[in-house]
């Protein structure tokens, strides 16, 4: 049965996401964001408490082996609407949250089923035997330059054939857009490496107007998570500057369309698990997360 204790499949995880739609009906609704190139549909949550409140989006699993991600995800959907902890519920209720727990479903699945190390989409190339693009590659945002990908599809970091060649990027992207003017926010769930990466990565000579904002915000999570018993340190700055070129980023995509605030989060570990995080740890980083975005969303109030 779904819980925190051990990975969940999709099929649980959709599951448990219909009971919590049906229980929390009155602050809940379900969005679909789109169908995935083998035909599954990707969903989503929305939790709002009252109107107008600023937009917060949180896409997660978009890199199939990442199952911390939606395991997070799930937690967190779940603490906003249950947790009787006030600064949670003010968290909660004072902002409208769009989250989308598995993005990259089709790769999901066949992480669970076939490949634990899959990492890219399910859709079939033309050009070659091997399968998938890099769903984070494939937005429109300095799509295939500076070297921030790959045009080899057989590459764990495959462009694609065009921006928007995966179905499941073109659909969420179009959703973002649909809902870009009401979100302040954009929070991409990844593993590992316990950093929060900031735009730009197509270019780690520039930095985004307010890289200082981002910046500062950034520290408020990675302080808060460094309050916690656990010690685990995070880091922060651009994509480019900290980590590598990576272009067609979901973050980098939504900042430019005008959410300013946008990071990728790679969470646990620092390495020695890697994607293979044991299920003993998710709990401790389902926590950090939560300290982690209260600090965040308490720094962007800040910055006014
Ligand atoms: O390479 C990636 O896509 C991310 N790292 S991961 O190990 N989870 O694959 C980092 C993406 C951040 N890049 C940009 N925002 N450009
Ligand atoms: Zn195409
Ligand atoms: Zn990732």
């Amino acid at each position: 049965t779904f819980g925190w204790k051990r990975y969940n499949t999709l099929a649980e995880i959709e599951t448990w996401l219909d009971g919590i739609l049906e229980k929390y009906s009155n602050v809940t609704e379900e969005f679909v964001v789109g169908t995935s190139y083998e035909g599954r549909t990707i969903r989503g949550i929305k939790i709002s408490y009252k109107e107008g409140n600023p937009g917060v989006i949180i896409e997660s699993n978009i890199h199939a082996n990442e199952w911390i991600t939606s395991a997070t995800a799930t937690w967190f959907i779940n603490e906003l609407l249950s947790s009787e902890n006030q600064v949670v519920r003010e968290l909660a209720e004072n902002h409208d949250w769009y989250i989308v727990p598995v993005l990259n479903v089709d790769g999901f699945v066949y992480s669970h089923e076939k490949n634990r190390m899959w990492r890219k989409t399910r859709q079939p190339s033309n050009f070659s035997s091997c399968i998938g693009v890099d769903p984070n590659r494939n937005y429109d945002s300095h799509w295939m330059q500076n070297d921030g990908a790959s045009d080899d599809p057989c590459s764990q970091v495959y462009g694609g054939p065009h921006a928007y060649s995966e179905p499941e990027i073109k659909a969420m992207s179009e959703f973002i857009f649909s809902i870009k003017d009401k979100v302040n926010v954009l929070l991409a769930f990844h593993s590992y490496g316990q950093v929060l990466l900031s735009p730009y990565g197509h270019t780690a000579e520039e930095f985004p107007e307010n890289y200082e904002d981002l910046m500062q915000v950034a520290k408020a999570y990675a302080d808060a998570v460094g309050t916690l018993s656990y010690g685990s340190v995070f880091q922060y700055g651009s994509v480019a500057s900290v980590l590598y070129q990576a272009t067609g980023a979901t973050n980098d995509w939504a900042y430019e369309q005008g959410i300013l605030i946008s990071y990728t989060i790679e969470f646990r570990d620092s390495g020695n698990f890697g994607f293979v995080l044991p299920p003993a740890f998710i709990l401790p980083n389902c926590e950090e997360t939560l300290t982690g975005i209260i600090a965040l969303l308490g720094e962007c109030q800040k910055l006014g």
